[in-house]
Order: structure tokens, then sequence, then C-alpha cells
């Protein structure tokens, strides 16, 4: 008598859990950056962005289509290389992820945004700032993050127009991102009456720019201008330093306008001058920014970065649109992801048809005295 109250216990218990695990779904989301080489730590700071996200949401136990979703990252290494990018992109698609933060960088992005599209998963970049990514309108592609075109623009005002400057030196990486950041740069200094002295070009491997700086002096500019990541760009202060440019105001894009920078250049005169800008706000100014920050630091010292406010509201941006739509399927839920209009970490977050959020915004920030600190 008591075996078989038992056993029916135990089928109950069974039949409970079932239903349980039947309600349940597990539902991946891709994300992409370079996780190996000079620019590991944008990647490890924008998968922690992510990674954080998912926490989040599956503290929220939150139900689509009848289940509730546990969401899982499908995390991958690009290694900053557009090959390597649309390979794993391609393997994003074969594994059926839902949705794809990514890619970093805009040489990557670019390519992996036609291949999401051929196989219809939404991706958010919450980092490629190059233009052209929305150019060719594929419903797929968004940014959460302003693009290239404010920051550039930006930056060249404050030089001519509140620094005075007259004479610039322009440096990019050839890369999609440095080319496209500097091209707007110099365009729109030109425009405000400053003149190009000189322009160099390097590599986003590159680690002795000894000879272009050196001829770069010859032509005795007041600032110059990288369009680059900070590897580089902290490798060139130093080397300004040695070359007695330290008192030549050093530009450049979000790419340089990092915490690491801070490391790499630390001790050099050069670090005092560099006027850098990030597309959107500075931390303090989000929405939600101190307080999340407070939760990224306690969490993963020591490795922000930049982007990772901007990951983390993406993550969060194709979920509402899952919630929406009911749906985690990318061909149900994607059409909802142009509807957005989310209060995130980083603003509320409301995008183009294009696919650019709308009302971007530009922080100009300062390194004085080894400190980043924002100037408006
Ligand atoms: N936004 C600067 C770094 C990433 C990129 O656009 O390549």
């Amino acid at each position: 008598m008591q075996m078989k109250l038992k056993l029916t216990v135990v089928a109950a218990l069974a039949a409970v859990t079932g239903v349980v695990m039947a309600q349940e779904a597990v539902v991946k989301i891709g994300h992409v950056a370079p996780m190996s080489g000079s620019q590991a730590h944008y990647g490890k700071d924008n998968e922690n962005g992510v990674r954080m996200a998912i926490e989040d949401l599956n503290a929220q136990k939150i139900k689509i289509g009848g289940k509730t979703i546990k969401f899982e990252i499908a995390a991958e290494d690009d290694a900053a290389d557009p090959k390597q990018g649309t390979a794993v992109a391609q393997k994003l698609c074969d594994a059926k992820v839902a949705g794809v933060v990514g890619h970093l960088n805009s040489g990557t992005t670019i390519p992996a945004s036609k291949i999401y599209n051929t196989c219809g998963i939404p991706m958010v970049t919450g980092a490629a700032t190059n233009p052209n990514l929305t150019k060719p309108g594929y419903n797929t592609t968004y940014r959460i993050i302003a693009n290239d075109l404010a920051l550039g623009a930006g930056l060249a005002s404050y030089a001519a127009d509140t620094l005075k400057l007259k004479k610039v030196a322009v440096i990019d990486d050839r890369t999609a991102y440095g080319q496209g950041v500097a091209e707007v740069f110099a365009k729109v200094a030109k425009s405000k009456g400053m003149e190009v002295v000189d322009q160099q070009f390097t590599t986003d491997k590159a680690t002795d720019f000894m000879a272009i700086l050196t001829a770069i002096k010859a032509k005795k500019p007041d600032a110059v201008f990288y369009g680059g990541m900070d590897a580089q760009a902290g490798a060139m202060l130093r080397q300004m330093d040695q070359l007695g440019l330290s008192g030549v105001k050093y530009f450049g894009g979000d790419g340089i306008c990092t915490s690491e920078l801070i490391k790499i250049a630390a001790g050099t005169k050069t670090l005092d001058g560099v006027i850098c800008a990030e597309d959107g706000s500075s931390i303090a100014k989000m929405p939600g920014g101190t307080a999340w920050k407070a939760r990224y630091d306690a969490k993963y010292p020591g490795q922000y970065q930049i982007y990772s406010p901007y990951t983390y509201d993406a993550t969060f941006v194709l979920v509402d649109a899952m919630k929406r739509s009911d749906s985690t399927d990318p061909k149900k839920y994607l059409a909802k992801i142009t509807s957005t209009n989310m209060k995130g970490v980083t603003a509320n977050i409301v995008f183009e048809s294009t696919g650019e959020i709308k009302n971007p915004s530009m922080t100009l920030s300062t390194y004085k005295g080894g400190k980043k600190s924002a100037l408006n």
C-alpha cells in the first residue's frame, strides 16, 4: 500500500516536472567581437554587456509563446578580421540563433550584415559606427549607437571653432572605421578653414609610427587626428612624446576613447592633449548609466571600456521585439524591431526607418591628468 502511494507521488511529480520542462525553451542570442588580438579588451567589454543583459532577462522569467524563455549567449570571436567576421556570421546563421548583437568593428559588421540579411536574422551593433553599414537598407540591420558622421564633424568643429586650431595632420588605419571617420573629420575641418597639412596611413596591427610621425613633425601641425583604435593611438602618443610632439593636440573618435588608452599611454605628456569623441552620452549622462556602471564594475572589475551599455541595450531590444510579437522566431519578431520605443540604459531607444538610432548624440572627452572626463 505504502509502495503504491510512493509510486503515485513520483508519477505525479514527474508529470508536473514534465509540464514545467515542456513550458521552457532555450533561445540563443549570438554575440560577435574580437576576443583575441589587440582589440580583445573591447570584445570582452561588449560580450560582458550581453552576458549581463541575459542574466537580467533570465531573472525576469519572461514568457513568450506560452513558454518561459531561458536566453543563452552564442559567443564568437571574429578577431576584427572581415574574413573571420563573415565565417562566424554564417556559423551563427547555421546555428539558427534568434538574433545577433554585434559585430564590433565596422570592417567586420558591414560584410556580416549581408549574411544575416540573407538568412533573415536581425543584428544590432552597439559599436560599429561607419555610416555605410545602413546604406544597403537591410531590414535586419540596426545600430543602437550614433554613427561617425556626427562624431567626425563634432571633433572638427571643436578643433576649429573652440580651440581655433589652424593646421592638422590626419592619420588613419585603413579600416572601414578608421578611414571613414578620418574622411569625415578632414572634410569638415577643411570646410571650417583648417589646413590638412599631411595625411598618413597605417594599419590596425602597426606598432611603430616613428616614420609617419617624423614626416608629420616637419609640417608643424597644431593637432593630429587619428582614425583607428586605442592600441595604435597609445603607441603613437608615446612615440609623439619621444619626438617632442607633446604640445600637439591629439584627436580621435570612439575607437580611441577607451579606459585602456589611459593604461597604454600612462605617463605620457601627449595623453593630456587627447580629445576624443564617443557616440552617444557619457555614462554619467545616460538615463540609467551610473547605477548600471556600478553593477557592471561589481561583476566585471576593471573591464569597462566603452560599448558595453550599448550591447546590453541591444540585447534588450531583440528581446523586447520578441515579447511584443510573442515569438522568438526571427521571421516573426523582426518586424517589431522597427517600432522599438524602449527605455534603455543608454537612451530611450527608437530607430529610424534606416535602422539608425533616432536623435543621436555625441560626447567629447579629454584625458587630462590621466583621467577621462567629458567636455560636454
Ligand atoms: N566605432 C569605432 C570602433 C568600431 C568600428 O566602428 O570599427
